[in-house]
């Protein structure tokens, strides 16, 4: 394990990408700018109905996603490797799986996002992460939609958490980080989820949001720094605006220059304090990158140049 916490810790800056059925929302439902949460929640904070969302997917055509021109962004950024949403809270599939219809291989792009991500990443010579959500609004016991997202896990939901983790780690090469999120597993489903992906992936790192003390190193809130020298190793996860992750098209764009000052000061921070840092990019609903965001990290990149950290 010596060796696998050491090489995540030199992988040290990634790109976070949250990308799903939400970014074709970007925020706005019935021509309306959803003000309340996270855009990449607004099945759960929007006046949406569930059927209307699922109906989302028939629309997933995606013209201008294209897995190179991210893995080149995140080059140019000075970033390590990348960690792609393979399902986020509302469910939705990027990937080939047998364990459900509801996924992009079912939407008109027919194409394992996952797989493309993968394939750009080892090209690009990057590692390769993915995140996974413990809820899943998909499932009919999660509805109503908690305010916590913070729904327990029955056996139904485990067997197919499990089902399709295991496609995850044995279909798609190595993969340097499992990112669960948010739910309330219990202490065993937290060690099944942390067994297996350590059984899959010898190498692999999963982070503390695997919950009940089982994961491989800390994930901090957005932003978030530790007060105290910590034992663990850490991850600072960040967003270019800190209002949303997935894309929102109302979202105030302005001042690049000053974007790049703030994050990477932050960025210098973190990794002189030990820790890992994940900086996010949401893009749009036909897949392409958001020009501002291209804009700050190319800006990051040439900061990262000058520290001669890349
Ligand atoms: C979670 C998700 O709910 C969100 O949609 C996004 O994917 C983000 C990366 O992760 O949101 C959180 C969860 C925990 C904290 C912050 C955002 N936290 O502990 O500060």
């Amino acid at each position: 394990r010596l060796a696998a916490i050491q090489k995540w810790k030199d992988l040290a800056y990634g790109m976070f990408v949250h990308f799903g059925l939400y970014s074709l929302c970007g925020g706005v439902w019935d021509g309306e700018n959803v003000k309340v949460g996270y855009s990449e929640q607004i099945l759960s904070h929007g006046p949406v109905p569930q059927d209307s969302y699922e109906a989302l997917k028939h629309s997933f055509s995606i013209e201008n996603f294209d897995a190179d021109a991210i893995a080149s962004l995140a080059v140019a950024a000075g970033m390590r490797y990348i960690v792609l949403t393979a399902k986020h809270h509302d469910g939705f599939c990027l990937f080939d799986t047998a364990t459900t219809d509801y996924s992009t291989m079912h939407s008109p792009c027919r194409k394992d996002i996952v797989a493309e991500m993968s394939r750009a990443c080892s090209t690009h010579g990057l590692g390769f992460g993915l995140y996974y959500s413990w809820i899943d609004w998909h499932f009919p016991y999660a509805l109503p939609i908690s305010p916590h997202n913070s729904d327990a896990i029955p056996l139904e939901h485990m067997d197919y958490t499990m089902a399709q983790l295991t496609e995850l780690l044995t279909g798609y090469g190595e993969i340097c980080e499992l990112w669960m999120d948010m739910g309330a597993p219990t202490r065993d489903q937290s060690r099944h989820v942390a067994d297996l992906a350590h059984s899959l992936q010898p190498n692999i790192m999963v982070n503390g949001r695997v919950w009940n003390d089982c994961g491989d190193f800390l994930t901090m809130g957005d932003n978030q720094f530790p007060e105290h020298e910590l034992q663990m190793p850490w991850q600072t996860p960040a967003t270019i605006y800190h209002e949303t992750w997935g894309y929102r098209s109302w979202q105030e764009r302005k001042d690049a220059q000053g974007k790049v000052f703030q994050l990477s000061s932050a960025l210098f921070s973190v990794l002189d304090g030990g820790g890992n840092y994940l900086l996010n990019i949401g893009p749009t609903g036909d897949g392409s990158i958001v020009p501002f965001e291209r804009e700050v990290l190319e800006g990051i990149g040439r900061e990262v140049r000058k520290r001669g950290l890349s």
